[in-house]
C-alpha cells in the first residue's frame, strides 16, 4: 500500500493527490501538521517538506519527481503525451513552474507589488492556452496538474481574477470537470 505524507493546504501535495486520484491508486494519507512537524518527517525527507510518498519502505520526496514516478509505476491512464515534442513541452513547463509560483508566493507574503507580476504570469498561461488546449499541448496531463493547484488557490485565497483571462478561465472550467481536480477545489474551499 502506498502512503502519502500530505498537508491539505500544500499545493505541491495537491499535485500528488490529483495524480493519485486520476490513476485510481489505492493509498493511505498521513496528514502532517506543517506548524508542528514531527521530527520523523526529516528521516523521510531531509528538507522536512511534504509531499513524500512511501511504498514498501521505499521513500520518495519532491512533487515533480513523485509525479514522474507515479506516471511510470502506474502508466494508465497516461498523463504524459505520447508525442515526444509534447512530452518535452510538458516537462519544460513543469521545469519552469517557479516563474509562475515565485510571484504567487510574493503575493501570499503580502507584497502587493507582486500582483502585477503574478497577473503577467496568468497572461502568459492564458497565451499558451490560446495556442493549445492544455499546458502539455494536445492532451490533459501532468503539466496541467503541476499548475492547477496554484491557480485554484490564487482565485480562492488571493482574490485574483481568473475570469479576466478567458483561455485560462475556460481551461480551469475544463479542469474542474475532472473529479480529481473538483475534489482539490473542495479542499481549497475548506482551507
Ligand atoms: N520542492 C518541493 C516543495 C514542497 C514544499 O515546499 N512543501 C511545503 C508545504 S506547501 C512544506 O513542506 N513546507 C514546510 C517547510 O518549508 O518547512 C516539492 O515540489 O515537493
Amino acid at each position: 500500500m502506498l502512503t502519502l505524507y500530505d498537508a491539505p493546504r500544500c499545493p505541491y501535495c495537491a499535485r500528488v493527490r490529483i495524480v493519485l486520484a486520476e490513476k485510481g491508486v489505492e493509498h493511505e494519507t498521513i496528514e502532517i501538521d506543517l506548524t508542528d512537524r514531527p521530527a520523523w518527517i526529516y528521516e523521510k525527507n531531509s528538507t522536512g517538506r511534504v509531499p513524500v510518498i512511501e511504498e514498501d519502505g521505499w521513500v520518495l520526496p519532491e512533487s515533480v519527481v513523485i509525479m514522474e514516478y507515479l506516471e511510470e509505476r502506474y502508466p494508465e491512464p497516461a498523463l504524459l503525451p505520447a508525442d515526444p515534442g509534447d512530452r518535452s513541452l510538458a516537462r519544460l513547463r513543469i521545469f519552469r513552474h517557479d516563474t509562475f509560483t515565485d510571484p504567487y508566493y510574493a503575493l501570499r507574503r503580502g507584497e502587493e507589488s507582486a500582483r502585477d507580476a503574478f497577473d503577467r504570469q496568468l497572461e502568459r498561461l492564458d497565451a499558451m492556452l490560446v495556442e493549445r488546449p492544455w499546458l502539455g499541448g494536445a492532451e490533459y496531463g501532468l503539466a496541467d496538474i503541476a499548475y492547477v493547484p496554484w491557480v485554484l488557490r490564487a482565485g480562492a485565497l488571493l482574490v485574483v481574477e481568473i475570469d479576466s483571462h478567458p483561455a485560462l478561465a475556460a481551461w480551469l472550467d475544463r479542469m474542474l470537470e475532472r473529479p480529481a481536480v473538483a475534489t482539490e477545489a473542495g479542499i481549497v474551499a475548506a482551507l
